[in-house]
């Protein structure tokens, strides 16, 4: 091909690859991820931010050398230059400078994984997640005025077949432990906002907490591909202030006829 239509190509194509990639100033902190609602959240993300640092330094550090050695040993005339088998300095660095990185970086995972793993003795509201082909229900176990609440989520494609995506409420502030159970596959309850998920297994009880949220409305989905209908595993997620979440919680156990909501397992 003409060189100069190769230029011209490669000028077109380097600043498409780099702005087709779909990230706007905004993303540009937070290496693309969204904003913490939780305090669990803001670990994950200060990880993901302090490992991107690290990964950009390295990547500096690697090119750097290369570019200088390339450089700075270029071929400048035709005497062969001096034949070395090994550089034993030279390879003990590349090898105790990665262990350091590794275990740098080990350290801050497992130290945020244990917090971000941990559960308080007593939360304040525990709901019980239970993920099903292909809906969510929320049974509120052990939460105040919403003890005994269910929330159902129904499959089906359209409103007309009788399908309802369910719609969590949450109190703002609160420390809330999730349980999650399934009856029948692998699902995975995930909030993107939460910056974090997990995988509803059948057969035993993944239980995580939330040491509080931020009030909103954020949306929801299953993160495990589960059968026919998985895209269909939409969810919301409410979080109001206390008082606003007890009046939604009441005007719930009130609808007995909508089929949205039961009270101890009843239509009441
Ligand atoms: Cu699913």
């Amino acid at each position: 091909m003409d060189p100069k239509r190769v230029r011209a190509r490669t000028a077109l194509l380097v600043p498409l690859l780099l702005l087709l990639t779909g990230c706007s100033r905004e993303d540009i902190p937070n290496f693309g991820w969204p904003h913490a609602i939780t305090p669990q959240g803001q670990r994950a993300l200060d990880l993901w931010k302090g490992s991107s640092v690290a990964g950009l330094v390295v990547m500096i550090a690697v090119y750097g050398l290369m570019f200088w050695a390339a450089w700075a040993y270029r071929k400048r005339d035709d005497v062969v230059p001096a034949q070395v088998g090994y550089n034993l300095p030279v390879e003990v660095l590349y090898t105790v400078i990665p262990t350091i990185i590794v275990a740098f970086l080990f350290y801050f995972t497992a130290r945020d994984e244990s917090y971000i793993d941990k559960l308080d003795a007593k939360p304040d509201c525990t709901v019980n997640i239970v993920g099903f082909q292909w809906a969510w229900q929320y049974n509120y176990t052990d939460c105040g005025t919403a003890t005994g609440l269910s929330i159902i989520g129904r499959p089906g494609r359209t409103a007309a077949e009788g399908g309802e995506l369910s719609h969590l409420i949450l109190p703002e502030g609160k420390v809330i432990r999730f349980v999650e159970t399934s009856p029948d596959v692998i699902h995975s309850w995930w909030v993107p906002d939460l910056l974090f998920k997990r995988d509803v297994v059948p057969g035993r009880q993944n239980t995580f907490q939330v040491d509080s949220i931020k009030a909103g409305t954020y949306k929801g989905r299953c993160a495990e591909l589960c059968g026919e209908f998985h895209s269909r595993m939409l969810f919301t997620l409410t979080v109001a202030p206390q008082s606003e979440f007890d009046a939604m919680i009441a005007a719930a156990k009130a609808d007995t006829t909508s089929g949205r909501y039961t009270v101890n397992g009843s239509n009441q």
